[in-house]
């Protein structure tokens, strides 16, 4: 098993997805060997070493991000991937899949693009099993959840359906070298649940978790998250799964799980909707040890949010803003700027309320543009309005940004509207000095997120001359 992901920024990422891929080849009997190449110096160079070592039977390629989704300095991750592959067939004739998140958006655009045959779209458990145990490539092609380059597009690219009962724990620790991004940032990811049954304008988590939610059996999260404590010395934990207050009920029987076992542990989480939180929830999760949490409004004002079909309203951002002010909870709010109705105007609300509601423990997150995805109702509008061609196939990055702004103008509106430094811009994330800054924070036992420091973070950018383009020009 193959993790290609060799980002960095805004953080390294865990390879959660090809561990619970490899554990579950693990024990179905497979022999399994797992190659990292995040921090590998040479990564081709680890490949040939491993192929050559282990002579695998099979290769599972797991391909976590198709790019970078940053419409100011756009870069796709694709051709260092179909390097790999390329070595790989020139070394190997092992039966070879490729799968995850990015590969389960655009399966047929991946495969054409990499020259390979079989991907899985959505989650690879029991469609990585099916696949390698199947007698030949025939067979192997007619496992749900896998697509095949040839015989045209005959299998429909709904992600493989996981009962909520099927769930294995991933055993991370027994996959992958936790120290080595602990040492980057000291939080390890968890997933509680997968899918999302909300039909945001521009959203591809169906694609990749389905469409219904799938929840874990709290105990059983509980569990991997101790275990993980024996094996590792990650003390905190953040919660990966599409959205953290979502379905109804989940946060509550998982938070009490965490108290009742006493779990000394602190928790953050990586997507919370404004939609229905109520105060007896932020009291569980500062009861549960949580500390900070993303939270994901995408915009402050109700046109934008009506376009974007988020499914509350702005009244909704302001009260969870309240509720969270009002608490212990360190909050990074996350805005995409540019969205279909957005104007000088919609934006001018957004400021108001990163003015009004972002307080010194918070900050704020910016994405200018809308990655455009095909089958998404982003995409449809898009070519409506004449922004993307019907024969582009949107594999190489492709944004949508409101017609009625420019990004200079929307970044020109937030600098000088937004009037605290705790704006994060996606595209200063990308400095290589704040690898070696994360890892300074790590070693001295800043307290985190790191996101908080982000005011400094941007002077010492400023300092060495390595903010984006985008900020020189203000
Ligand atoms: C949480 C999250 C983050 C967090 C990560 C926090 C953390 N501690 O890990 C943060 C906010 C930091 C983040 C950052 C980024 N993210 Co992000 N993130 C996610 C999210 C919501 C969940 C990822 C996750 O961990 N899932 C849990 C694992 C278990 O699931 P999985 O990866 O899908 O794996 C399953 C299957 O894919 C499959 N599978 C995986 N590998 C393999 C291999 C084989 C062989 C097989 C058969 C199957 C298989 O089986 C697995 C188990 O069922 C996804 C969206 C989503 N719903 O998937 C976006 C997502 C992966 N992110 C995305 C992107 C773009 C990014 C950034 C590049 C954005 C940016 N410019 O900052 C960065 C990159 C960071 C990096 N270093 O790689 C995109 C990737 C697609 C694309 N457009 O390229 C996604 C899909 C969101 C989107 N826009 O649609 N992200
Ligand atoms: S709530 Fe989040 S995960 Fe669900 S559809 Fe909307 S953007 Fe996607």
């Amino acid at each position: 098993m193959i993790s290609t992901n060799r980002e960095t920024a805004p953080q390294p990422t865990v390879p959660l997805r090809a561990a619970w891929v490899a554990e579950s080849l693990r024990l179905a009997g497979f022999h399994v060997q797992f190659l990292d190449l995040c921090f590998q110096p040479d990564p081709l160079r680890a490949v040939a070493d491993a192929v050559k070592s282990f002579a695998p039977d099979g290769i599972g390629i797991s391909v976590r991000n198709l790019d970078n989704c940053n419409l100011l300095d756009p870069k796709s991750y694709l051709p260092e991937v179909r390097d790999v592959v390329r070595l790989i067939k020139a070394r190997s004739d092992a039966r070879i899949l490729v799968g995850g998140a990015g590969v389960s958006i655009l399966p047929h655009q991946v495969l054409e693009y990499l020259e390979l045959d079989h991907a899985v779209v959505g989650e690879g458990e029991r469609a990585a099993v099916g696949f390698f145990s199947a007698p030949d490539l025939d067979v192997a092609g007619e496992v749900a959840g896998v697509v095949c380059r040839t015989g045209a597009q005959r299998q429909v690219c709904h992600p493989a359906p996981i009962a909520a009962e099927g769930f294995v724990t991933p055993r991370l620790h027994g996959w992958v070298d936790a120290g080595r991004y602990l040492a980057r940032e000291p939080v390890l990811p968890v997933q509680g649940k997968r899918g999302c049954a909300q039909h945001c304008l521009y959203c591809t988590y169906r694609m990749i978790e389905g469409s219904s939610w799938r929840v874990r059996e709290p105990g059983a999260v509980v569990d991997e998250i101790v275990e993980t404590m024996c094996h590792t010395s990650a003390r905190e934990f953040e919660f990966v799964d599409s959205i953290f207050n979502e379905p109804e009920g989940y946060l509550e029987l998982l938070l009490e799980e965490v108290l009742r076992r006493e779990v000394q542990a602190r928790f953050c989480a990586s997507s919370l909707s404004p939609k229905g939180l109520t105060a007896a929830q932020v009291r569980l999760m500062e009861r549960a040890g949580m500390t900070s949490l993303v939270i994901t409004p995408e915009s402050a004002a109700g046109a934008t949010l009506a376009a974007l079909q988020k499914g509350f309203d702005e009244d909704e951002v302001n009260r969870a803003a309240e509720l969270l002010g009002r608490s212990r909870l360190r909050a990074l709010w996350c805005f995409l700027v540019g969205a279909p109705q957005e104007d000088e105007e919609t934006l001018g609300q957004t400021v108001a309320f990163l003015n009004r509601h972002v307080g010194s423990k918070d900050a704020a997150f910016i994405t200018t543009g809308i990655r455009i995805y095909p089958g998404t109702g982003l995409h449809r509008l898009a070519l409506g309005e004449g922004c993307v061609r019907p024969d582009d196939d949107l594999l190489m990055p492709s944004f949508y940004f409101s017609p009625k702004l420019t990004p200079e103008r929307a970044r020109g509106l937030l600098d000088c509207g937004v009037v605290h430094a705790r704006l994060i811009h996606l595209t200063d994330t990308q400095a290589p000095v704040l690898g070696t800054l994360r890892r300074i924070g790590t070693a001295v036992g800043l307290p985190t997120p790191f996101w908080r420091y982000a005011r400094y973070a941007t002077g010492v950018l400023r300092w060495r001359g390595e903010e984006s383009a985008a900020t020189r020009r203000q």
